[in-house]
């Protein structure tokens, strides 16, 4: 059987700052909930943001989808953060070369190097697009999360696409703080922080390819670290009350593990 490091001794061997910064807020507030808040509307976002932030340990946005997007969504969100302690993670997605990825990452409407604890890569260009966030994370210490495996029916990252991945984050290990994927893989180290998309209780899947997981199942089973939930919290009547319940159920799904 595997041997499973608490969060507090991963947050000792992270090598990228906010890797660390997060395994520590998650021992801290007994969270590795994720939440994907995949709303519209600026206020939307933000209300959910407080009513829930004291349950999470990242709150993961897609700003490009919010229609009311201005600079002042993004004050707001900064201060609901810190209010209840947690990270925010702009899931961009990038994929393009070096240079493209500096200027959307730093310019454009959204200057998401600003804000963005954390962002997603895609590896499809080969390593050197993590040269494109360096100027950037040297000054704020973000973190790099790379695609190793995605959530959705016929994904293309499977097999060697995704050891590449894993050996392109030991590489870069001071910029990247971790995998999205939908398993432990041996060679993943303990530094990086491993989070899972693709959870909901009561549903199997949607029409356009997504497909559920367990919070027990990819945590105690698959030996992921932070479940990632939109739909399952945000499209429920009692967003709160679910949220405290995928908290309690990837939480309790860790500390199994630990024994
Ligand atoms: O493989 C992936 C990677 C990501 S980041 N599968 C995913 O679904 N995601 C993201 O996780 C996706 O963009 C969405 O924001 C969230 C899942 O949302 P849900 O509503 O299906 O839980």
């Amino acid at each position: 059987a595997k041997k499973y490091l608490t969060y507090e001794e991963r947050a000792k061997l992270a090598t990228n700052p906010t890797a660390s910064k997060l395994f520590n807020i998650m021992a801290t507030k007994k969270t590795n909930l994720a939440v994907a808040v995949d709303l519209t509307r600026k206020q939307e976002v933000l209300n959910l943001a407080d009513s829930i932030g004291s349950e999470i340990c990242v709150l993961k946005t897609h700003v490009d989808i919010i229609d009311d997007y201005d600079q002042d969504f993004v004050h707001q969100l900064e201060q609901i953060a810190s209010k209840h302690n947690f990270l925010i993670f702009e899931d961009r997605k990038f994929a393009d070369i070096g240079n493209t990825v500096k200027y959307q990452f730093e310019s454009g409407v959204y200057h998401i190097s600003k804000w963005a604890h954390m962002v997603t890569i895609h590896g499809v260009a080969g390593p050197a697009i993590i040269d494109g966030f360096r100027d950037s994370i040297k000054q704020t210490g973000a973190g790099l999360l790379l695609l190793a495996q995605m959530s959705s029916k016929g994904s293309l990252c499977v097999g060697e696409y995704t050891n590449q991945m894993i050996e392109m984050g030991k590489q870069n290990s001071d910029a990247v703080m971790g995998f999205i994927c939908q398993e432990r893989l041996e060679s993943m180290s303990d530094n990086f922080v491993l989070m899972t998309p693709g959870i909901q209780f009561n549903s199997k899947g949607d029409s356009m390819g997504q497909q559920y997981n367990t919070p027990d199942y990819v945590v105690k089973e698959k030996g992921t670290d932070v479940i990632i939930v939109g739909r399952g919290i945000y499209q429920n009547s009692e967003p709160k009350s679910e949220a405290i319940k995928y908290k309690q159920a990837a939480w309790a799904a860790y500390e199994s593990r630990l024994n």
